[in-house]
């Protein structure tokens, strides 16, 4: 081909899609482990629409659920290479990175929603810091309900941790099965039900969405509601794709991230209650555990808070120092 014909198609090319598309309209990919049903995927589907209603199309976010783009330990990776724009994940799993990302799986630091929602005030400065050195700009985080503990057996005593194999789904909840004398097992959420069915775990501490989402019916018959500790998925996105963003793009995305962040620690709240309703009618009894297994699950926490504190550096001191400022302003 001539090179002039050549660039007078390419031009051609260029004209009509821009007739097509808006000339700056940008796409990005989202990955996220967790599939449809959850709520975190719901809330995230709805802020990639809310983001291109408030765009009007100048960006779109297509978000790929379930690990079918980019398995979990893949995306922040994948995100930071500039493979995908965004990316979801369970923030505990960077554990090994900083003891940072320990904080939300701290057993007695943050019980309820409103200690949870201190807690993310507290470290989110930290953790903003922290992915920024890799390139990365946190947009929000929302928290899973309670972790507890469900069995095949009535669970009255930590004695009966002892050989249990026991599906974890980060390295502190490890460490707490192992104080218990049970034998931790890293399963990502996708693939609880194959570990069950397959023999290689019999219990797992987890919470009642995804109890209710992986059908823990079909493999224990009971729910310690533990109420051990609310992790945190987090959103984020590379800091130059939202840098090459127009200013008026960036703001409708910050707003969508920050009436997402809302909306996400109240659909937490809102699936809690119903995947609880979940679990009973399909026969899982659920329960608090009795005060003396309240206290040997308290012993082995303890010793678990005690071990990040002396691995904790100033930083996580500090942050923990802030979260309880804002846990005594929020009392007064
Ligand atoms: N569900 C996910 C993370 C925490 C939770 O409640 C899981 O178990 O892998």
């Amino acid at each position: 081909m001539r090179q002039s014909t050549r660039s007078l198609l390419t031009l051609a090319v260029a004209g009509s899609l821009a007739v097509a598309t808006p000339a700056m309209a940008a796409q990005w990919n989202l990955a996220t482990p967790y599939g449809d049903a959850s709520f975190h995927t719901q809330n995230t589907k709805q802020f990639a629409e809310d983001v291109k209603a408030a765009t009007d199309g100048e960006l779109t976010i297509n978000v790929h659920s379930g690990g079918s783009l980019i398995s979990h330990a893949e995306i922040k990776p994948s995100v930071r290479r500039g493979t995908v724009q965004a990316g979801e994940i369970f923030l505990s799993t960077l554990s090994n990175e900083s003891p940072i990302y320990e904080v939300d799986t701290l057993p007695g630091l943050a019980g309820s929603y409103a200690d949870a929602y201190d807690l993310w005030e507290a470290s989110k400065p930290i953790i903003t810091q922290l992915f920024a050195k890799e390139g990365l700009m946190p947009l929000y985080a929302v928290p899973w309900p309670s972790q507890g503990i469900y069995t095949d057996f009535e669970l009255t005593d930590a004695s009966q941790f002892e050989g249990l194999r026991v599906r974890a789904p980060n390295i502190n909840t490890q460490r707490f099965v192992e104080n218990l004398g049970g034998i931790p097992t890293q399963t990502e959420e996708a693939d609880i039900p194959t570990a069950f069915s397959t023999g290689r775990v019999d219990a797992m501490i987890t919470s009642v969405s995804t109890g209710k989402s992986m059908a823990a019916w079909d493999y224990v018959s009971h729910y310690s509601d533990a109420n051990l500790w609310l992790p945190k998925n987090i959103v984020f996105v590379n800091k130059r794709d939202f840098d090459r963003l127009d200013e008026e793009t960036q703001k409708a995305v910050l707003d969508a991230a920050a009436k997402a962040e809302q909306r996400g620690w109240q659909m937490s709240q809102d699936d809690a209650a119903k995947s609880t309703e979940a679990l009973e009618s399909h026969g899982v009894t659920v329960s608090e555990p009795s005060d003396a297994l309240k206290a040997q699950l308290q012993a082995a926490g303890q010793t678990l808070f005690e071990d990040w504190q002396s691995r904790a550096g100033d930083q996580a001191k500090s942050l923990v120092k802030r979260y309880r400022e804002l846990q005594a302003e929020q009392s007064e």
